[in-house]
């Protein structure tokens, strides 16, 4: 049997992030994978984590099962923290799962489920395992034009034009902030045209929320999640915890459908439980447990929303250093969009055979489509990575 397997394709992210640690030069500098670093090159546990982890272990009684779909809790506390009063908590059912990429991939099952002839629409480009996971469950998918290479900004028209070409029934993904990898986002107005085009065509949305708090704020981050819950007649939400809680490796995400038939909620939240039961019963608990426990505790909130604050203007800084470095050295203002840029990701928008040429002659590791972890930078590495990006003729 074992004999007939083939060798699968490597996750790109992945790959570079072992590349990395093999790399013997002390200079290097790591851009690859999205996980936050501090100015020391760590990432840290959260204090409101590690308080609420301290509790949890002198209180917990029992490891025995929650539900399948986890601590209902968990789902209030979480859909409070994405949708805020956007939408009513009846019309919103929800499980926990396996981190962020769990929640895709809860949801892509849905809509396999619901509708096979559904295709998902992504941005070009998106989170790579998006589309991984999407053709492995031999979902069609059809991409729309998102970054202009020109401006790094959105192509907006391009987008809208490609998203007309959508039959009732497709889903397009969308990420609710912070895209990755290109750090370009929507403004307000842009999202309200894409919700008129969703509603009017007759699409539903799956938002992709994996970074919120890491742009322009929690409050702000969450709201174009919240206008599309409140204005399409229905939707699925994919959250994850793992970037502004720092529990990566606790995988501990939400998967949402939202309803406005509020008569579709039960059968919404049995498929939901049902889903979790067929791939692993029950989902992680000691993440979403730290979570539930945050939310709901004043004082460990604000310790949490304060630390990830830090964490979100220490980006802001960091870009805008970099974008004030390559000004002066270039003289000119073509990466001013590095600070236009929001979450941990930008895409510088250079050639793979330059992302090469910064690992190779300067121990500069970033993705091969030229997105940058901009928190693996610091105040010593900005100037370093600034020269090197124009020495190399970029
Ligand atoms: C990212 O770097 O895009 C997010 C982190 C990640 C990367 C690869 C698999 C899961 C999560």
């Amino acid at each position: 049997m074992f004999q007939n397997l083939k060798a699968q394709p490597a996750d790109k992210i992945l790959t570079l992030m072992q590349a990395y640690r093999d790399d013997p030069r002390d200079n290097k500098i790591d851009l690859g994978v999205g996980v936050y670093k501090n100015a020391e090159g760590i990432t840290p546990v959260m204090r409101a984590v590690k308080a609420a982890e301290h509790r949890l272990w002198k209180e917990q009684v029992t490891k025995a099962y929650t539900g399948l779909a986890g601590d209902p809790a968990y789902s209030d506390a979480m859909i409070s923290l994405v949708l805020g009063d956007a939408v009513a908590r009846e019309n919103v059912a929800a499980a926990a799962t396996p981190g962020g990429t769990g929640a895709c991939r809860q949801a892509f099952e849905l809509i396999q489920m619901a509708n096979p002839d559904a295709r998902v629409f992504v941005s070009n480009p998106t989170w790579p395992n998006h589309l991984s996971i999407l053709s492995y469950l031999g979902i069609e998918t059809i991409a729309y034009r998102y970054f202009d290479d020109e401006t790094r900004a959105v192509d907006f028209g391009g987008m809208l034009e490609d998203l007309g070409a959508a039959r009732a029934g497709d889903v397009v993904l969308l990420h609710g902030c912070c895209h990755n990898p290109t750090g370009a986002n929507l403004n307000a107005v842009e999202w309200q045209a894409v919700i008129d085009l969703l509603n009017e065509k007759g699409l539903i949305p799956m938002v992709d929320i994996a970074y919120q708090g890491f742009g322009d704020g929690l409050e702000e981050d969450a709201t174009a999640t919240r206008m599309v819950a409140s204005q399409v007649p229905e939707c699925l939400i994919a959250a994850s915890c793992s970037k502004n809680f720092g529990i990566y490796r606790e995988r501990t995400g939400l998967l949402m459908a939202v309803s406005q038939d509020r008569s579709q909620h039960g059968l919404n939240q049995g498929t939901l439980a049902f889903l979790n039961r067929q791939n692993f019963s029950f989902p992680p608990d000691h993440g979403a447990r730290l979570v539930t426990m945050i939310l709901s505790d004043d004082a460990l909130r604000t310790e949490w929303a304060a630390e990830l604050e830090e964490v979100r203007l220490s980006m802001l800084d960091l870009r805008k250093s970099l974008a004030d470095e390559l000004q002066r050295l270039s003289g000119s203002d073509r990466f001013a969009f590095l600070a236009q840029h929001r979450g941990m990701f930008s895409r510088l928008g250079t050639t793979p055979e330059m992302v090469e040429k910064l690992r190779a002659d300067y121990g500069i590791y970033m993705i091969g489509d030229s997105r940058m972890n901009i928190a693996g930078l610091n105040a010593q590495t900005v100037p370093v990575l600034a020269k090197a990006i124009i020495d190399a003729g970029i």
